[in-house]
């Protein structure tokens, strides 16, 4: 069952999503220049994200995938098959359908707010599962996030693959952690569960290869953000102003992404200037990478206890199963 509702995305009069416009205006008039990585995320940039999971140097889907597709039956020993599955995002077309035949739960509920494509990829899944009830939910789950009537008597397990948790800083993971607890009920019925993936920190040229490959998608996933910003927002920034560059922060064990000027030029962004000097950069995302002990401290300062951790083979990669 999928019913079309009201979409959360907040357009103006001439079709504009104001919260894109609110976001790059608002980090483009900071010191350091910064863009949020959500987004990426167009039409366009989901397809280079897709094509970065291919490229030889990004390790981080192939090794979760291994580790799902390795561990189905600790899984389903360790979470049971009682419980509706809630996944944070739409769904991959490859790691969801792992966990679901492994665990085979009695429910699945995919969470994004980006309604059409959860209800594609919803649909997808129902067809390849055809007893298992699906109930996509069209919502910002940052917040707390109301399940649908058909899940309320089950026990939840949360699933939230790829390492997005990374993409926060430290007080906007917690603050996610603590409103998935509220979202799958640990304060009502039995203990909900979490299968959440988070990449390990490791040898920084690995890292910094995994994010400037050398066929270069990264760089148009990362230059793709200025078209969308000249397209959507009536921006005038010449993309080839600017250099990709990603490098390994040690203090803060994440590799940051950023947008660096070869130049200095101006430009303007719905009508508003702005100006950078060369060398000058657009702070575009965040990749925290984890140790054993910092994705622990993570997790039990967003309410969840740890319970199990799995690695690939090349221990790249960590699967971690906590419990609120
Ligand atoms: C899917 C958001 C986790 O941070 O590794 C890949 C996105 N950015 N290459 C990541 C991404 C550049 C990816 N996440």
């Amino acid at each position: 069952k999928a019913e079309t509702g009201i979409s959360l995305v907040d357009l103006d009069e001439d079709g504009v999503d104001r919260a894109f416009r609110a976001d790059v205006l608002k980090g483009l008039r900071q010191q350091q220049k910064a863009v949020p990585a959500r987004w990426f995320y167009d039409e366009e940039g989901s397809r280079l994200f897709e094509q970065i999971t291919r490229v030889a140097e990004y390790y981080p889907t192939r090794a979760e995938t291994e580790i799902l597709g390795a561990q189905g039956a600790q899984f389903a020993d360790l979470i049971g098959p009682e419980r509706a599955v809630v996944e944070f995002g739409s769904g991959s077309s490859v790691k969801t359908p792992l966990l679901l035949e492994a665990i085979a739960p009695a429910a699945y509920v995919p969470l994004d707010i980006s309604g059409d494509f959860l209800r594609q990829s919803a649909a997808a899944l129902a067809q390849k599962f055809p007893g298992l009830p699906v109930y996509p939910v069209e919502a910002d789950f940052m917040r707390r996030v109301s399940l649908p009537d058909e899940v309320s008597a089950l026990a939840k397990l949360g699933f939230f693959p790829g390492s997005t948790i990374g993409n926060m800083v430290p007080r906007t993971a917690v603050d996610l952690l603590r409103s998935m607890r509220a979202t799958l009920g640990a304060d009502e019925g039995e203990s909900p569960m979490l299968l959440i993936g988070m990449d390990l920190v490791k040898d920084r040229a690995v890292l910094e290869a995994a994010y400037d490959d050398a066929e270069g998608v990264t760089a148009a996933f990362n230059t793709n953000l200025v078209r969308r910003i000249n397209r959507e927002l009536d921006g005038t920034i010449d993309p080839a102003a600017l250099e990709h560059s990603a490098v390994w922060n040690d203090d803060l064990a994440r590799i940051e992404m950023h947008l660096r000027a070869t130049r200095d030029f101006s430009f303007e962004v719905s009508g508003e200037k702005f100006s950078l000097r060369k060398g000058e950069t657009i702070h575009t995302e965040n990749s925290h990478k984890f140790t054993r002990r910092s994705a622990y401290t993570l997790l039990l300062a967003g309410g969840w206890t740890p319970v199990r951790r799995w690695l690939d083979e090349e221990e790249r990669f960590s699967v971690i199963l906590a419990i609120a």
